[in-house]
């Protein structure tokens, strides 16, 4: 008996040592955002990222992408406090693109990029935290710069931010461990059509300068493109498991993503920053292929298109191969996702 108990707790204390192991060197990542509460997609990519011990968020950046710097800077702050994660700073980015301006096109189409309204009250009021007073270019280049090697980038909307920085900071791209980006559609892979344009994905369309400086500058890139998002499925019987528990982050979904699934019991949306997310923390549920990606950024039929090619190609001088994904393990991702986002959050 005594024997069993001691090689209980000797089997115990291994166990302890091995996911104390596993969780010895979690990613610490900068996350940045053009952020939109639920049923917008950077909230539940946020909602992963805060419920998965790989990922350590060491700041949130903001953006203008989806909405307004303001209303995102707003939402991400409110969704931190119902998570209980106020701990984590959050920096004010570009409230616009690098050049790109809004025409009529972007007024009457998806995304509020251009937006200089005052932000409106996230779900349930302001949060009681504020931004940090540093900006967001600046926390970038500063935290980076101080850990060389050890910062992985999580960039999931226009790339503005991430360009200034670069450009700002010489060197600074051989010092980012890792940047993840949702954005773009690759024409040469199967699912690849824009979302924006005919070619162009939003990500990308927002700020096609920025993204072209980003993707040739150097960084080691993970892609994480439309051709990915397209393989999620995120039906209404997934989602009824998704609130199935009974926790703050559930029943924020279940309030603000619930209607559109009740109107419509066959409504069903892709997931697409939450891939780039999920990515990071496994990377086995998306397959990748080793392509030159760039930016086109001519104001013309194809501004904003990134273009994906094995060989370099007349005009692709400059671009640099990057891992771009385009194949994904669905059903084991969602079943993780689903699992961690409804994880119990602590009374504070
Ligand atoms: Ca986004």
């Amino acid at each position: 008996m005594r024997c069993r108990l001691i090689a209980g707790t000797q089997a115990a204390v291994l166990m302890l040592a091995l996911a104390g192991w596993a969780l010895a060197e979690p990613h610490k990542i900068i996350f940045d955002t053009d952020f939109g509460m639920i049923p917008q997609d950077d909230a539940y990519a946020l909602m992963l990222a805060l419920h998965s011990p790989e990922l350590e968020i060491l700041g949130i950046t903001t953006v203008a992408g989806n909405f307004s710097l303001e209303q995102g800077t707003a939402d991400v702050l409110r969704l931190l406090e119902i998570g209980g994660r106020t701990e984590i700073p959050v920096y004010r980015g570009a409230n616009m693109p690098l050049i790109h301006e809004a025409g009529a096109f972007a007024r009457k189409t998806y995304g509020y990029w251009w937006s200089d309204a005052p932000a409106s009250a996230p779900w349930g009021g302001f949060a009681k935290k504020q931004s940090e007073d540093l900006g967001a270019v600046q926390f970038i280049i500063n935290t980076v710069e101080s850990q060389p090697g050890e910062v992985t980038i999580v960039a999931i909307g226009p790339l503005t931010n991430v360009a200034m920085a670069l450009r700002h900071a010489p060197g600074l791209a051989e010092k980012v461990k890792l940047l993840v980006i949702m954005g773009g559609a690759v024409a040469g892979l199967p699912d690849g059509a824009g979302n924006m344009t005919p070619a162009a994905e939003f990500n990308f369309w927002v700020d096609p300068e920025a993204a072209k400086i980003v993707l040739r500058s150097g960084i080691s890139i993970m892609l994480s493109p439309l051709n990915v998002s397209r393989k999620s499925n995120m039906t209404r019987s997934w989602f009824e498991k998704l609130v199935a528990a009974e926790t703050p982050f559930t029943r924020l979904i279940r309030e603000l993503a619930g209607p559109q699934y009740e109107a419509d019991p066959n409504w069903t949306v892709h997931m697409y920053d939450q891939i780039a997310v999920g990515s990071l923390i496994d990377p086995s549920l998306v397959t990748s292929t080793e392509l030159y990606v760039d930016v086109d950024t001519n104001h013309d039929i194809s501004y904003g298109t990134s273009i994906g090619g094995p060989t370099l190609w007349p005009g692709a001088e400059g671009a640099q191969k990057m891992a771009v994904q385009h194949e994904l393990d669905w059903e084991r991702f969602i079943r993780m996702f689903i699992e961690r986002v409804s994880r119990p959050i602590p009374s504070p």
